[in-house]
């Protein structure tokens, strides 16, 4: 009874790709890219040559798929340094992982906590680094002080706000536990030598895979209110399940044998397949022990969903990254079955 059940979801899950509602499907095109999103994008191209730099904040829990190539193809070739924000939930192993990776394509990579402010001075000190050159010609044509002009940009909620107010020791910028928190663009003095602009969130029209949804919903970066919560729930639980064993065991008292095992069992080559026969009854199996049921005892999926969520994005989980650097390359093991395939 119990196996039919899981099929039947996991078919239901394969329909759903083929025949879903754009609006909720993390890997369609549309519904997150409203018009702030394109007042955005034009914000930050039309503020492009007035500063000297920019801070591109991504999240250290998923480093690739908050890479926005949007960002990339407006900064062109513009002095650029890239954070990894919101390091104190990433797994630091991963995060080590990914400075590296990114030292080897000749780029620095960061790695910020901006709630508690560490290494945020280590980015003032980059940029004093980056602008050495400018700020030195410009002392040999005589100007006494100048003060570099910087935009702060990234993907919907990965810390952009509250990194600008760290860094100025000060609550300046309105942040919240949202995207879209940012809707204009606002001017903040560090100090005499820097300034920073707050910019909106910005993501791209598509992603070029499914996972990157997934990933950019798990950590908060599109509304929740147009995603298939128990969709993103259950990825997010099978990722844990694949690549943090023990973890869901502890924090929910699943049985994480029982699960993957149920997984193997039922491959039927369907697309998103362990996400259908891992990922959903493992957050079935969370609402029923955490007590997440309906009138009569069913489990409440949505509350479920809503609670794993929840603890993900508050650290409650423990550490965890989304995306590893290998996987540019597409050859980590561990990614869930299918996930990668649009
Ligand atoms: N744990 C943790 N939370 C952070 C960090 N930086 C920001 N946050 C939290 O992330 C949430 C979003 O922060 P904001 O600064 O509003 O993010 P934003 O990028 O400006 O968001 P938008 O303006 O909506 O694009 C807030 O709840 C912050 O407290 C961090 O380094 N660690
Ligand atoms: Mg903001």
């Amino acid at each position: 009874m119990k196996r039919e059940k899981k099929t039947g979801r996991a078919a239901d899950s394969a329909d759903r790709d083929q025949n879903q509602d754009q609006n909720r499907n993390p890997s369609a095109n549309i519904q997150w890219f409203p018009g702030h999103m394109a007042k955005a994008r034009r914000l930050l191209t039309e503020n492009l040559s007035k500063v000297d730099a920019v801070v591109e904040l991504l999240d250290a829990r998923a480093v690739s798929s908050s890479e926005n190539p949007e960002i990339d193809r407006i900064l062109k070739n513009k002095p650029r340094i890239v954070v990894a924000n919101k390091s104190d939930l990433a797994d630091p192993a991963v995060t080590s992982a990914f400075v590296e990776e990114y030292k080897s394509r000749g780029i620095r990579l960061i790695s910020v906590d901006s709630r508690t402010g560490a290494d945020v001075k280590t980015v003032k000190a980059a940029l004093m680094e980056l602008m050495e050159e400018k700020l030195s010609r410009k002392k040999e044509r005589g100007m006494i002080s100048y003060t570099v002009k910087t935009m702060v940009v990234g993907i919907p909620n990965v810390g952009k706000s509250t990194f600008i107010n760290r860094l100025c020791g000060r609550t300046a910028a309105l942040a919240g536990d949202k995207p879209g928190v940012t809707r204009g663009e606002q001017w903040l003095k560090v100090d005499d030598s820097i300034a920073l602009l707050d910019t909106p969130g910005l993501l791209w029209p598509k992603f070029e895979d499914r996972r990157t949804g997934y990933c950019l919903a798990c950590v908060g970066s599109i509304k929740d209110d147009i995603l298939d919560r128990a969709e993103i729930a259950s990825f997010l639980l099978l990722y844990i399940l694949d690549n943090y064993p023990g973890v869901l065991a502890d924090k929910y008292s699943l049985d994480e044998e029982v699960l993957i095992r149920g997984g193997e069992e039922e491959q039927d080559g369907v697309i998103l397949s362990r996400i259908g026969t891992v990922g959903y009854p493992a957050l079935e199996m969370a609402a029923m022990k955490r007590g997440c049921l309906r009138k009569g005892g069913a489990a409440d999926i949505e509350r479920a969903s809503a609670m794993v969520l929840d603890d993900f994005r508050g650290g409650k989980l423990g550490r965890i990254s989304l995306d590893r650097p290998v996987m540019r390359s597409g050859m980590c093991e561990k990614t869930p079955e299918g996930v990668n395939a649009d």
